[in-house]
């Protein structure tokens, strides 16, 4: 019996002699020169906070993403992608190691650390061949430097595609990861209007108020998500005129939902539904939508895959290359969600546990410590704001700011206001999920089949909260924003009111 650590270490060598790269597809006969030589090129692009539905393509009318849509219409657009948590750091770590948040210790937390024995696909793909790269936001937010990493989890920094592409030694494969702040808060407040986007055209989610603010918040973040999607676009020129752009594996996502109540930190469909295209000319029919049930968990034995590379065993995620090449796999209809500690706002350093499962009918969510509040605590840290895992903004202030207005109070109780133990929303009849039907005798049968799903999920995937629900590893775990560490402490009347950064 081998340790995973032994494991790692005997399939980075063989990757690095060339011996594991031949096990699928059209490479399997012809040897590991060939397969270096038709190898493709790895991009992967993921917006920060970019939730499904905010793209053209999935029908948004103000919202413009060309590149995006491109790539949806020359490949494969998923209609059911979603992040293994909606929070920066265990998304990002969970897709990069191919495992489940709970496998990750520490770094199932946001502002932690990822041991180093979880080996991630650039490295593996490193091992094998390829030319890694990495701009913008990898791994994290988080300290990767005080588990031993020398560079991020990601990859080594460039800071642009053109400049690392320059260096690339051109008869190798490269595997690049394009990550970005946008359109994580905060927003320069009314850039979206300023662009030409209209207030009466936005569609406003039935979980929040609709008023100008709301409206005009929603903009903002549009306006960065066509900034980010500009971004693609360039690297896919530079790419094509380098007639690069065909047997380049692209994949275009976001890590979690939007920095909006209800949404991010949440494991409702705003918090962990996905945009996700996919564009591989050189072996993927494009021009295809698929209703498959995807997590990002996915994408590191995927691109270990179409790279003739084997996942690892130890890895969760299931690679999506069969869905890609127009193949039917099996259990592609329920993806399971989980979260540990988002940003450090309860007393105790206490995160809110939750896990979840979603089938195309269903979303049956167990928040596992119900007395707490699931956006934070309800007074002011020294760094945010109350009810501090949800982002401030114009949308959570009108929210906050009016909460005790009859008509409002609803939309309070939705975003901020504690929650049962078990909740389970019938999306057919309920699409912005908010209406519990867990108790509902009707309802009974069904909750009982998604219950078993997901306990035989956590057992099977060694979930620590499997064997004891209250299990307290996550709360323990030192928060670090910035890299150093941090206990969460209520504001004092001399904390000074700091300007929130990009950071989570
Ligand atoms: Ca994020």
């Amino acid at each position: 019996m081998f340790s995973s650590k032994v494991r790692r270490r005997e399939f980075m060598k063989q990757a690095a002699a060339g011996a594991v790269a031949v096990s699928v597809g059209p490479y399997a006969a012809r040897g590991a020169r060939a397969a270096a030589a038709e190898r493709p090129n790895i991009l992967f692009c993921i917006g920060d906070d970019w939730g499904w539905p905010a793209a053209g393509a999935y029908g948004d009318k103000v919202v413009k993403t060309p590149t995006f849509d491109r790539v949806a219409r020359e490949g494969v657009l998923f209609n059911n992608a979603y992040c293994a948590s909606p929070s920066c750091t265990p998304s990002r770590g969970s897709l990069l190691t191919g495992r489940a948040v709970h496998q990750l210790e520490e770094g199932g937390n946001l502002w932690s650390t990822l041991p180093k024995k979880f080996a991630v696909y650039p490295d593996l793909l490193e091992a094998a061949g390829y030319t890694v790269g990495l701009q913008g936001k990898g791994w994290g937010p988080g300290n990767f430097a005080i588990s031993g990493w020398t560079r991020n989890p990601a990859g080594p920094s460039f800071p642009s595609f053109a400049e690392f592409f320059k260096q690339a030694p051109k008869d190798k494969p490269f595997c690049y990861f394009c990550g970005t702040t946008d359109p994580h808060r905060p927003y320069e407040k009314g850039s979206g209007v300023a662009s030409g986007m209209k207030l009466e055209d936005v569609a406003v989610p039935a979980f929040w108020p609709d008023t100008p603010e709301v409206r005009s918040d929603i903009c903002d973040y549009y306006f960065e998500i066509q900034r980010f999607d500009g971004l693609i676009g360039g690297i896919m020129q530079l790419l094509e005129e380098a007639g690069q752009l065909d047997n380049t594996l692209i994949v275009i996502t976001g890590d979690n939902g939007m920095p909006f109540p209800r949404c991010k930190a949440n494991l409702y469909g705003w918090g962990t539904r996905q945009p996700f295209a996919v564009r591989w000319p050189a072996r993927v029919k494009g021009g295809r939508v698929v209703d498959d049930f995807i997590v990002l968990t996915d994408l590191a034995p995927t691109f270990l895959e179409a790279a003739g590379l084997k996942p690892l065993p130890e890895m969760t995620g299931r690679s999506i290359l069969p869905i890609l090449l127009g193949e039917k796999q099996e259990g592609r209809d329920r993806v399971f969600l989980e979260r540990e500690r988002h940003a450090n706002v309860r007393e105790g350093n206490k995160g809110y546990p939750m896990r979840g499962i979603r089938t195309k009918d269903f979303l049956y969510i167990r928040n596992l410590q119900p007395h707490l509040w699931p956006a934070g605590d309800p007074v002011k840290w020294e760094d945010v704001g109350p009810f501090g895992d949800c982002d401030g903004g114009p949308t959570k202030d009108v929210i906050l700011e009016r909460r005790d207005e009859p008509e409002m109070k609803k939309f309070f109780q939705w975003c901020f206001e504690k929650r049962p133990a078990e909740e389970l929303y019938d999306l057919a009849k309920d699409p912005f999920e908010l209406n519990n039907v867990a108790e509902r005798p009707e309802y009974a049968e069904v909750k009982k089949q998604l219950r078993a799903q997901l306990d035989r999920w956590m057992t099977e995937t060694a979930d620590p909260r499997a064997v004891n629900p209250d299990d307290d590893r996550w709360d323990r775990y030192p928060y670090r924003p910035g890299g150093g560490e941090k206990a969460a402490k209520p504001a004092g009347q001399s904390a000074e009111k700091k300007k929130a950064k990009k950071k989570n």
